[in-house]
């Protein structure tokens, strides 16, 4: 018997080396991943750094997966896909080409060294919120619907692209 459907939140990032190819060719890639359907797209946002300043502005997406991987799976192939577009690690918070964090895996809470679950740091960052809650305004998280979280953020940093951006 195949393990159950189960539904993936990921969240794109990306501040190099032509941002925005990187998130819509990622968006693509998600969708071949073994066993795992991309079900749902935001659009794409811009928003100065979170952290160092001294780096170029990100480009963010949040996209909806339907897998039949277990998170760790899902995360090996993340981190794969993250090589894959030429990622190399330097700095906490610093520039990168590809940045793909799991955000929820149905309601599953996970504490384990390499992978924590809902990810600790989604509910501070309006990169994160305000895709997710285009795509799930009603999902309830931490007992409040996403929407309603998203409207408490300070959102002036962000804006979602346009087709000619
Ligand atoms: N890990 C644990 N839990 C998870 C999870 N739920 N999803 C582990 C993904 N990975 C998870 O991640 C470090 C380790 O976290 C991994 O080995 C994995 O096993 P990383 O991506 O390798 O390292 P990092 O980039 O140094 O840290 P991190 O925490 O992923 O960076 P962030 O928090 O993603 O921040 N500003 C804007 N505007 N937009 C951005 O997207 N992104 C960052 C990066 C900074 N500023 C930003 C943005
Ligand atoms: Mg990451």
């Amino acid at each position: 018997m195949s393990p159950p459907r189960q539904h993936a939140w990921i969240g794109l990032g990306s501040n190099l080396d032509g941002p925005r190819e990187h998130v819509e060719r990622a968006l693509g890639e998600l969708d071949r991943l073994p066993l795992t359907r991309r079900i749902a797209a935001s659009r794409l946002y811009a928003s100065a750094p979170l952290g160092p300043a001294d780096q170029p502005d990100y480009i963010n997406a949040v996209a909806l997966l339907a897998t039949r991987l277990s998170p760790l799976a899902l995360l090996d192939q993340l981190q794969a896909l993250e090589q894959r577009h030429g990622r190399v690690r330097r700095r906490r918070w610093g520039p990168r080409t590809l940045d793909l964090d799991l955000l929820l895996f149905d309601d599953q809470r996970v504490t384990l060294p390499r992978l924590t679950l809902p990810h600790p740091e989604m509910a501070r960052r309006a990169f994160v919120l305000v895709p997710l809650a285009e795509l799930a305004p009603s999902l309830v998280f931490d007992g409040q619907p996403l929407a309603h979280r998203a409207a408490g953020l300070d959102t002036r940093n962000l804006r979602p692209m346009l087709p000619q951006d």
